[in-house]
């Protein structure tokens, strides 16, 4: 896996490539991180990335030729490494929601170019010429796209083959199959009790069969409460059991009294 990124602040990306199971992953050369700044290839003595914008209005936008050769150059480090050609994802605030699956789809290819905008915007002609995608990470406002590109590579990188050791990959996440796409239950580590708050019960008894139904039973019962379109979403893919059902339903009544 190889990741492209178009970026003013490559520095940023250290966080990535250096820090935890992604940074782990990249000296494993699981992954790649290729850093393109499109101040690198301007041409005039004060090197301008961005100027003012027609029709006027607050803020600057990104100028199309940096950002064009910048791309060019990812697109042909590509193509010399062997790689398939790729998208062009611009991080953007337009863009489609990013979520596990396009995670899950996009750890299935080669990676990919990330163009990370700065400024109050960049000019659509290089949008039209050159992005075959735009992700967003959500309807909050961001400085630019890098953060968005970093949780992007993040999320990716850990689905890899070998990323996460057996204990990561034994911690089952929020979004995945073995949890029907619940959220996950509580978590307790020793003490076994920390200022008179004692640690379910449940949990200390050994009782394999007995734990697991907890868990399952503190995932619905967390879900329906902070997320019921999770419910109704695993519902849809048939996921939960007759047992999941009894339990929901009881919980239910429960809130109507
Ligand atoms: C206050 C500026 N906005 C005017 C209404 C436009 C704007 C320009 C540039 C808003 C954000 C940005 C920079 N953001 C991103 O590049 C970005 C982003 C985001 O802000 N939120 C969620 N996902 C993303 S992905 C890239």
């Amino acid at each position: 896996m190889r990741f492209d990124v178009v970026t003013l602040f490559g520095a940023m990306f250290d966080a990535v490539s250096e820090l935890g199971v992604t940074g782990r992953a990249h000296a494993q050369g699981r992954w790649a991180l290729h850093r393109w700044n499109p101040r690198d290839f301007t041409v005039d003595v004060h090197r301008t990335v961005d100027d003012r914008p027609y029709g006027g209005g607050p803020g600057m936008v990104m100028r199309v030729e940096p950002l064009e050769k910048a791309v060019r150059a990812a697109l042909e480090g590509r193509a010399k490494a062997g790689l398939p050609e790729t998208e062009v994802i611009l991080l953007s605030p337009q863009g489609r929601r990013f979520d596990q699956s396009i995670a899950q789809s996009m750890a299935r290819g080669s990676g990919a170019i990330l163009v990370c905008g700065r400024y109050e915007g960049i000019d659509q002609r290089f949008i039209d010429r050159w992005v075959t995608q735009e992700l967003s990470l959500g309807d909050f406002v961001l400085s630019g796209g890098e953060i968005a590109a970093m949780a992007v590579m993040d999320a990716v990188v850990r689905l890899l083959p070998g990323v996460l050791n057996d204990d990561e990959s034994a911690v089952q996440d929020s979004f995945n199959e073995h949890l029907s796409g619940l959220l996950d239950c509580p978590h307790y580590t020793r003490p076994e009790v920390y200022e008179g708050e004692a640690v379910p019960e449940v949990l200390l008894s050994g009782h394999h069969a007995n734990i697991l139904r907890w868990r399952r039973r503190q995932s619905l019962a967390v879900t329906l409460r902070k997320r019921p379109d999770l419910i109704e979403a695993a519902r849809a893919r048939g996921w939960l059991s007759r047992d999941d059902e009894k339990f929901l339903s009881d919980l239910q009544r429960e809130d109507d009294r």
